[in-house]
C-alpha cells in the first residue's frame, strides 16, 4: 500500500549542511567519523576516506575506471536537471495554510470548503510564464499563481494566473500561443519577452485574446512584490451539494497588502539590480515573520443566472463583473514557512487541474478541457515517471491507497499477494466508496459532434473596451506606453498595423495615440468584428491605482546617508517608517558603518552602487551639507535621486539632502518633503505622486 511507504528509507535535510542522509533497512545511522558529524558514503553507503582526490595509477598517473567513488559523484551530477517547465518555469514556492472563515455548505460537500476555522495546507507556487527557470523576475509577464491544498478529501490544486482572463478559448491554440512568446526558434532571444515579432504576429490574428492583452499591457503585469498581486482561477467551476445540485463557481485571490505596481522604467532597472527581486522579497518577508495573505473571494452563480449574462461564463476570455455576480468572502491563506529545499520542493511540486476532490467539478471550458489531459501529461517528461504523487511535496497528507503498482522509482513497498479489486483475499485491501467517493455531476451530452467554437464566443472586444475605460488616466497611458514599446520592436510594419487596427475596436483613442506614437500616418483599418461590440460600465474594481491599499506594510524606505550625517534625523526616519510597518535600510557610499555628525557610528545595510532607489518605495536623503557636492560626483547617488524622483516616489531631504537634489535639477513638488517631517513623509510615501508623472516623461 502506498500509505505504507516512505517507513523504511526517509530523506532529511541536516540543520545547515544541506546534505541527503538515509536510514538502512536496519534503521541505525551511519557510525560517526572521528569529529563527531556523520560519516560522506556513497550511495551504497560506503564510507568514503579522501572525498578531496580521485584514484590514479601513480601521483602524475591517468585517473581509474575502477573509481567508482567519482564515477558515482559525477555521474550523479550529471543529471541533477531535469527538464524545466514549458511555462512557468521560474517560480517562487512557500508553504502555508488556508483557514475558511465562511462555510460553503449550501454549495458543496468539499471538507476544505465547509469545515469554517479549519485549517489547509497549502503549498503556492507564483512564476512568470515565459522565460526560463535561471529568468529574472520582473519582465512584464503574467504571474501564475498556483495552490495545492493538501485537504482531507485529497489534493485539490487551483491552478491560476494573477490576471482573470486566458488569451485564448480553446487548448488546442495552447502550443501556438506559447510558441510564439517564448523567444524565436531560429535566434534564441528574446527570452522572457513579449515584445518581438512572433507574439505580436500571433495575436494579430487571434483577436480573442485582445481582453487579456489590454491587461498585460496594463502595469498588473510588473507587480511591486508578489505580495501584492491577485490570484484567479480563471475558469467556471462547479460545486456540488449533498442534494448534488451544481453551483458554478469563480475564485479570486486578493493580496492583504493590496495591489501595487513598478512603473515601467523602474521595473527595467529593477531587472538589472536584483534578478531576484520577487523571489527574494518573498523569502525575507518569510523569514522576518511578516508572512504574506491573501483573501480567498467566490463568485457564485447558476445557471439560470449565467444564461442571462451578455456573454458565456464558458469563455475563459471573459470575466464576470463583480458588479453582476458579487464576490463573496470565504478565508484567507497564509504562508508562513519557506520550502527546506529549492529543488525538492518548488521544482518537484506538480499542479494538475485535474485534482479535484468530491463536492467539485469542472465545467466544459474548452481551455479547462485540454488542461485537464495536460499537466499531468507533463509531470510525466519533468519527474519522468507515474510515480510523482510520491514525492512528499506531491503527496496527500491524507491516508491515500489503491492497487495501482511498480513503475520507475516507486518507492513504495507493498506487501501480500492481492493488487486488484474486488478482491476476497484480502480484508485490508482499500475498497471503493459510493457515498464519499467523488462523483462527477451528471449531464445530458447532446448535438452533433464537431470542432467548433461556439457562437456566444464571438464578442471578442467589449470586455476589453471595459477594462481600458475603467482605467484612471495614468493607467491609460501606461498601456498606451506599453503598447508602443512593445509594438516599437516588432519589425514588421503590418503586424503593428494590424494590432492598432484591433485597438479601434476597443478605443478609437488609444488606437489613434498608439498609431501616433509609432509615426503611422494614418490609422489602420479595423478589422471587421465578428460581434457588436458592447458598452460595459466602467468598474474600478479593475484599476490598480486606488486598489493599492492606504498603507507602508510589506514596503521598504532607504534612507541615503553618509560621514557627518544627522543621527537624530535618520533615527526619526527610521521610526516612523517602522512604525508605518516598513522596513527602513541605510544606504551610504561605503558598507561597513558611518561616523554620525556627533562622532557615534551607525550601521549600514547597503552600499549605494549596489543598493539603487528602484528597489524602494520612498527615499530620504540625509546627508552634510558639503557632502552633496561630493555626491554629484558620483553617477549612483545622482541616480539613486533622479530615478526616485521620475519613478513618482516621496523624498524626504534635509538641507544637504535638497543641495543633491536640486543639483540635479530636481524641481520641489508636494512628494518633496522636510526629513523632520516625519508624518508628511510617511503620508506621501504611500503612494506614488502621480501628478509629477507630467513633469517628467512624455505621455503617450
Ligand atoms: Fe498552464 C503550468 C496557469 C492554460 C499547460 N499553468 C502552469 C502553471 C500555472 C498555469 C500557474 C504553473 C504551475 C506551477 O507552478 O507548477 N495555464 C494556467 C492558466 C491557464 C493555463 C491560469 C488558463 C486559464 N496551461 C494552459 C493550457 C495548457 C497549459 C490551455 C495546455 C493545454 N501549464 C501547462 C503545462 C504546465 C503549465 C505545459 C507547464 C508546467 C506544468 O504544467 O506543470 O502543462
Amino acid at each position: 500500500m502506498e500509505n505504507n511507504m516512505k517507513k523504511k528509507q526517509t530523506r532529511k535535510n541536516e540543520e545547515g549542511s544541506g546534505v541527503v542522509t538515509g536510514i538502512g533497512h536496519g534503521g541505525e545511522l551511519h557510525q560517526t567519523s572521528g569529529n563527531g558529524s556523520p560519516e560522506l558514503t556513497t550511495n551504497q553507503g560506503v564510507p568514503i576516506s579522501d572525498g578531496q582526490n580521485s584514484l590514479k595509477a601513480n601521483e602524475h598517473g591517468p585517473t581509474l575506471v575502477e573509481d567508482f567513488i567519482l564515477r558515482e559523484k559525477i555521474t550523479h551530477f550529471d543529471h541533477e536537471r531535469i527538464p524545466e517547465r514549458i511555462v512557468h518555469a521560474r517560480a517562487t514556492g512557500a508553504h502555508g495554510y488556508f483557514e475558511l472563515t465562511e462555510s460553503l455548505e449550501e454549495y458543496t460537500t468539499a471538507s476544505v470548503l465547509t469545515e469554517k476555522g479549519a485549517r489547509t495546507p497549502v503549498f503556492t507556487r507564483i512564476s512568470t510564464v515565459a522565460g526560463g527557470a535561471g529568468s529574472v523576475d520582473t519582465p512584464r509577464d503574467i504571474r501564475g499563481f498556483a495552490v495545492k491544498f493538501y485537504t482531507k478529501q485529497g489534493n485539490w490544486d487551483l491552478v491560476g494566473n494573477n490576471i482573470p482572463v486566458f488569451f485564448i478559448q480553446d487548448a488546442i491554440k495552447f502550443p501556438d500561443l506559447i510558441h510564439a512568446v517564448k523567444m524565436e526558434p531560429d535566434r534564441g532571444f528574446p527570452q522572457s519577452a513579449s515584445a518581438h515579432d512572433t507574439f505580436w504576429d500571433f495575436i494579430s490574428l487571434t483577436p480573442e485574446s485582445m481582453h487579456t492583452v489590454m491587461w498585460i499591457m496594463s502595469d498588473r503585469t510588473l507587480p511591486r512584490s508578489l505580495r501584492m498581486i491577485e490570484g484567479f482561477g480563471v475558469h467556471t467551476f462547479r460545486l456540488i451539494n449533498s442534494a448534488g445540485r451544481s453551483t458554478f463557481v469563480k475564485y479570486h485571490w486578493r493580496p492583504k497588502l493590496g495591489l501595487q505596481s513598478t512603473i515601467w522604467d523602474e521595473t527595467v532597472k529593477i531587472s538589472g539590480a536584483d534578478q531576484d527581486y520577487h523571489r527574494r522579497d518573498m523569502f525575507e518577508a518569510i523569514a522576518s515573520g511578516k508572512f504574506p495573505e491573501w483573501e480567498l473571494f467566490v463568485q457564485l452563480f447558476t445557471s439560470e443566472q449565467a444564461e442571462q449574462f451578455p456573454f458565456d461564463h464558458l469563455d475563459p476570455t471573459k470575466l464576470i463583473p463583480e458588479e453582476l455576480v458579487p464576490l463573496k468572502k470565504i478565508g484567507r491563506m497564509v504562508l508562513n514557512r519557506w520550502p527546506d529545499n529549492f529543488f525538492a520542493e518548488t521544482e518537484q511540486v506538480a499542479y494538475c487541474p485535474s485534482h479535484i476532490v468530491p463536492g467539485m467539478d469542472f465545467s466544459n471550458d474548452p481551455l479547462l478541457q485540454g488542461r485537464l489531459l495536460s499537466y499531468h501529461d507533463t509531470q510525466l517528461s519533468r519527474l519522468g515517471t507515474v510515480n510523482f504523487h510520491q514525492i512528499p511535496i506531491n503527496a496527500p497528507k491524507c491516508p491515500f491507497g489503491n492497487h495501482q503498482r511498480d513503475g520507475h522509482m516507486q518507492m513504495g513497498h507493498p506487501t501480500g499477494r492481492v493488487s486488484y479489486e474486488p478482491n476476497s483475499l484480502s480484508g485490508n485491501s482499500p475498497r471503493e466508496s459510493p457515498m464519499n467517493g467523488f462523483h462527477s455531476l451528471p449531464s445530458l451530452e447532446t448535438g452533433e459532434k464537431a470542432r467548433v467554437r461556439s457562437e456566444s464566443f464571438k464578442d471578442h472586444y467589449s470586455q476589453a473596451r471595459q477594462f481600458y475605460i475603467s482605467q484612471t488616466d495614468h493607467e491609460q497611458s501606461h498601456i498606451a506606453s506599453a503598447l508602443v514599446f512593445e509594438l516599437s520592436k516588432v519589425e514588421h510594419p503590418h503586424i503593428r498595423e494590424a494590432i492598432v487596427g484591433h485597438l479601434r475596436h476597443i478605443d478609437e483613442k488609444l488606437a489613434s495615440r498608439t498609431a501616433s506614437a509609432l509615426g503611422m500616418n494614418k490609422l489602420p483599418a479595423a478589422p471587421p468584428s465578428a460581434a457588436p461590440v458592447m458598452d460595459l460600465p466602467p468598474s474600478t474594481a479593475l484599476r490598480t491605482i486606488g486598489n493599492m491599499k492606504d498603507t507602508l506594510m510589506g514596503r521598504t524606505i532607504a534612507i541615503l546617508v553618509m560621514d557627518g550625517s544627522d543621527g537624530i534625523l535618520i533615527n526619526g526616519l527610521k521610526k516612523a517608517a517602522e512604525d508605518a510597518g516598513a522596513d527602513a535600510k541605510i544606504i551610504a557610499p561605503r558598507i561597513g558603518g558611518i561616523k554620525l555628525a556627533d562622532g557615534s557610528a551607525m550601521d549600514v545595510d547597503g552600499q549605494l552602487p549596489g543598493s539603487p532607489s528602484v528597489l524602494f518605495d520612498a527615499i530620504a536623503v540625509v546627508i552634510p551639507e558639503d557632502g552633496a557636492k561630493a555626491l554629484l560626483n558620483e553617477s549612483s547617488a545622482v541616480d539613486f535621486v533622479r530615478d526616485a524622483f521620475v519613478h513618482l516616489k516621496a523624498i524626504a531631504v534635509d538641507k544637504g539632502g535638497r543641495a543633491l537634489l536640486s543639483g540635479v535639477n530636481i524641481k520641489p513638488d508636494a512628494g518633496l518633503v522636510e526629513a523632520a517631517e516625519t508624518a508628511l513623509f510617511i503620508a506621501a510615501a504611500k503612494t506614488r505622486q502621480w501628478d509629477r508623472e507630467k513633469n517628467v516623461r512624455t505621455l503617450i
